[in-house]
């Protein structure tokens, strides 16, 4: 069919993707050797065969080993390019990128060294690949929210660097209702707001978070089929939920990708978006979850490649920027 060059080629946003889980393998062992680091893994091989996750805490504890060799701006400079040169591969013409700066503050990295090799990896995509980028600070949930609040003070004199704050890490126990105070105050200083809910939450956590902490769109969300009255919400709100089919797999939140919930959201109205999440972790970058997707939905066509990946640039904070160019 021609079905996987329509997919492969068609222009499209990413707008869930960790940029530290783009780390591919190779890179962590020459970040490790270049910044005289110690990893607890013997080989490229070895690090590999450890990614075999049962839920998601299994593999935050592996992302945030493969992050400690980030030390330098050039470390994260580099990092992002190797992703920016796949996402022009994949014909993304626009990214939101996460990050986590509390992983690297903790280590002693200065919140300017992340952000400004982040940043000037977004200026060079625009200007050598024609990908525009933006970044998202994310707000790590296993800490308090004292330590968010205190992340985003720190962040304030790089504030022009990033257009949102998200929040991410382990959910349960963890819910959006912690976080009021901080996003209130990135609300008051122009951020965007986004937050995961509802990957291995409750419904409950969902709606916390778009009446709590007011954020535009729900990273995952794929709980919200549990609960028909917040179907019915979400898409009378065209709330975006940034899907992430292979991670759900990876990290057993759904049996298989024939077993995802993602027809029963876009049949139900919902602005569901396709992403990658953590791309060197959970098996392959947009593409590869586009293609993988449709491959295990054969009730799927060309009519639903074409929402998705419009819902895709229409849910964009650069949508309002970029209308006329990519819709
Ligand atoms: C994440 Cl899949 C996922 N969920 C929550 N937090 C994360 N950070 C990186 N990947
Ligand atoms: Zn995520």
């Amino acid at each position: 069919s021609a079905l996987p060059g329509l997919l492969a080629r068609a222009p499209k946003a990413e707008l869930h993707m960790h940029i530290e889980g783009s780390l591919e393998p190779e890179l962590i062992f020459a970040l490790a050797e270049r910044n005289g680091v110690k990893l607890p893994y013997a080989s490229v091989e070895v690090l590999r065969q450890a990614y075999a996750f049962t839920d998601l805490q299994s593999f935050l504890d592996i992302y945030y080993a493969g992050a400690s060799v980030l030390l330098h701006e050039q470390d994260f400079y580099d990092m992002a390019w190797a992703y920016f040169e796949k996402a022009a591969r994949d014909n993304v013409v626009h990214t939101e990128l996460f990050f986590d700066p509390q992983t690297h503050t903790v280590r002693g990295v200065p919140m300017g060294t992340v952000i400004e090799g982040l940043s000037r990896a977004c200026a060079d995509a625009q200007a050598r690949l024609n990908v525009s980028a933006s970044l998202i600070l994310c707000f790590l949930r296993h800490l308090s929210e004292d330590d968010a609040l205190a992340t985003l003070e720190q962040a304030l004199p790089y504030r022009q660097h990033f257009i949102g704050v998200g929040l991410d890490s382990s959910e349960l126990g963890h819910p959006p209702s912690k976080f009021q105070r901080v996003f209130a105050r990135a609300a008051e200083l122009g951020l965007h707001l986004v937050a995961h809910a509802g990957e291995e939450g409750p419904p409950a956590y969902i709606e916390q978070a778009l009446d709590l902490l007011r954020v535009e769109r729900i990273d995952h969300g794929v709980r919200a089929v549990e609960s028909p009255s917040l179907m019915v919400k979400l898409a009378q709100e065209r709330v975006p939920l940034t899907v992430c089919p292979l991670s759900n797999v990876k990290l057993c939140v759904v049996r298989d990708l024939a077993d995802h919930p993602l027809p029963k959201l876009l049949d139900a109205g919902l602005a569901v978006t396709i992403n990658s999440d953590d791309p060197a972790y959970f098996g392959g970058y947009i593409n590869d979850n586009l293609l993988a997707l449709f491959n295990a939905l054969p009730q799927w066509g060309p009519r639903e490649a074409h929402q998705l990946l419009r819902n895709s640039l229409e849910s964009s904070f650069a949508a309002e920027r970029q209308r006329g160019r990519w819709m």
